[in-house]
């Protein structure tokens, strides 16, 4: 079963709860982290969160989770999804199975929402469950 999941978050989520909460929510950034971190150590597991409104920072954060026994990434990597091949590099150097998660369904949105190019190596892409989808990609990740 995995034990160490890293759960990361892209630009502009760090303004979840305080603006567009027709489209993302009214759940803060910390109220998901804080139910995502007791939902894994209700399992008997750790999940570390990390948000960064920088494509480098979260190049970064990924190299690093090579060399702390991350299980699995939860990546909601927001606006750089559709533009970030340089965190797709990342993923695909550092070999760490992840769940690909948008809170709102980019498919009834933008046509540029509908390409990712994180998505072809993705274990699952859940898009459209708001918040709760992050729990999904846990209770997933943690089944593994
Ligand atoms: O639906 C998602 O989770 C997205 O990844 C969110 C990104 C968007 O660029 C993707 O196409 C889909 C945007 C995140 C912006 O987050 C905000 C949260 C609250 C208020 C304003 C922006």
């Amino acid at each position: 079963m995995a034990q160490n999941i890293l759960v990361l978050h892209g630009p502009n989520l760090n303004l979840l709860g305080m603006r567009e909460p027709d489209i993302y929510g009214r759940q803060t950034l910390a109220d998901i982290n804080s139910h995502l971190t007791d939902v894994a150590t209700g399992m008997g597991a750790q999940c570390h969160v990390f948000q960064s409104n920088h494509e480098g920072v979260l190049v970064d954060r990924i190299q690093a989770a090579a060399g702390e026994h991350i299980d699995y990434i939860i990546i909601n990597a927001g606006a750089y999804t559709h533009t970030s091949v340089a965190i797709r590099d990342a993923l695909a150097a550092v070999s760490i199975p992840f769940v690909e998660v948008h809170l709102s369904n980019v498919y009834q949105r933008e046509a540029f929402r509908h390409h990712s190019y994180l998505s072809a190596m993705a274990k699952g892409v859940i898009v459209g469950l708001g918040a709760y989808g992050y729990e999904a990609a846990l209770r997933f990740a943690l089944a593994q």
